[in-house]
């Protein structure tokens, strides 16, 4: 089988609405036609500052919330990064044949950069995409599934790949992404032209997985729409009404055009309604499951301590023929 990777930021206490539709969906579908390698990426959430009293909990409900979305841990591979140490090995041997300037071009950077500031910014925010670089390349990983704002950092590792079989010798898989369709985009309910995220300033137009499904519904019927009251996808003139449908048709499997058509005529309210007892329906489950395995934090931990343990073979193999060919002595 073909081997895929992706992983996820343990940044919040629950996934998004546009985690679970634009990632989590799409590797439960994938998981049973590759060699899948999920991970909750608690390195790169650290590139921002983490309450470390926190950051480890974070880190088990997000695991808990892939596995409550249908990611079957004895199927793919599911752990966390840094229960591997080949990851932070392999990102400071990639740092090195990485340009500063080339670094520096990526655009997450200069738009995280300019949120917190010259000073806020950490080194490690700056080398974020050579980690996600090593991440991908540790596993010989054949696809990665991301958002479009991915795609930089994906093109990045591709070039490191490169780079590093032409100067050394064929030593790394060069990967392709697989890039989600724009309907899988996901935005703010209250501010519909920016992407939800799990790190919004205000929460009033997230919708969180593990939220009370009753608040979900309450934020869904306050989304905010425009005065013309006909339920048409416009992404340009209607952002707000184009992700409830966007929303709507990804979680019912129907297309945007025959909901258009079920609720034409009808006020944004009925299909408000309708939406918020999609999500409610939806996630109902979702968050019991996640529940249900946080209740029993070692039994999670040890399902991570050996699907770590299944990586670890992978990445160990790699980053031994790394460290030959650039040169390290080998300790005897
Ligand atoms: N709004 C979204 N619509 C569709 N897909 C989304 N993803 C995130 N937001 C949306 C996808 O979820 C995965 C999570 O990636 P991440 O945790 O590395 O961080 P992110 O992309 O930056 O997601 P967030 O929620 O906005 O997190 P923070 O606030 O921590 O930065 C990726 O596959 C992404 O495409």
């Amino acid at each position: 089988k073909p081997r895929l990777y992706s992983g996820m930021q343990p940044s919040a206490d629950s996934l998004q609405i546009g985690n679970y539709i634009g990632a989590l969906l799409q590797w439960r579908d994938l998981q049973s036609s590759y060699d899948a390698y999920f991970s909750v990426v608690d390195l790169h959430a650290l590139t921002v500052a983490q309450d470390p009293s926190v950051l480890r909990e974070k880190t088990r409900r997000t695991a808990a919330q892939y596995i409550a979305a249908g990611i079957e841990p004895s199927l793919s591979t599911l752990y966390v990064q840094s229960h591997v140490r080949a990851h932070a090995e392999l990102a400071w041997i990639l740092s090195t044949i990485t340009g500063f300037g080339e670094a520096g071009r990526m655009t997450q950077f200069k738009d995280k950069s300019s949120r917190y500031g010259q000073d806020g910014t950490s080194v490690g925010l700056f080398t974020y995409p050579v980690l996600m670089a090593a991440d991908i390349l540790l596993y010989q990983t054949d696809v990665v599934p991301v958002g479009d704002d991915q795609k930089q950092h994906v093109e990045l590792t591709r070039t490191l790949a490169e780079r590093f079989n032409s100067r050394f010798g064929e030593t790394f898989t060069v990967p392709m992404p697989v890039i989600q369709k724009e309907t899988a985009r996901i935005y703010d309910l209250q501010n519909p032209t920016s992407k939800m995220s799990k790190s919004a300033e205000s929460d009033a137009g997230v919708i969180w997985m593990l939220d009370d499904p009753a608040k979900s519904a309450k934020k869904i019927m306050r989304a905010v729409t425009d005065t013309e009251g006909s339920v048409r996808f416009d992404r340009e003139n209607k952002p707000g009404v184009s992700n409830l449908l966007t929303i709507y048709a990804a979680l019912t499997g129907q297309q945007v055009s025959s909901i258009e058509n079920e609720y034409a005529g009808r006020g944004y309210g009925d299909f408000k309604k309708a939406l918020a007892e999609v999500v409610v329906h939806e996630f109902e489950p979702v968050r019991a499951r996640a529940l249900e395995l946080l209740d029993d934090p070692a039994e999670l931990d040890r399902i991570l301590a050996a699907n770590a343990g299944k990586a670890d073979a992978v990445a160990d193999a790699t980053l031994s023929d790394v460290y030959d060919r650039v040169g390290l002595l080998r300790r005897v």
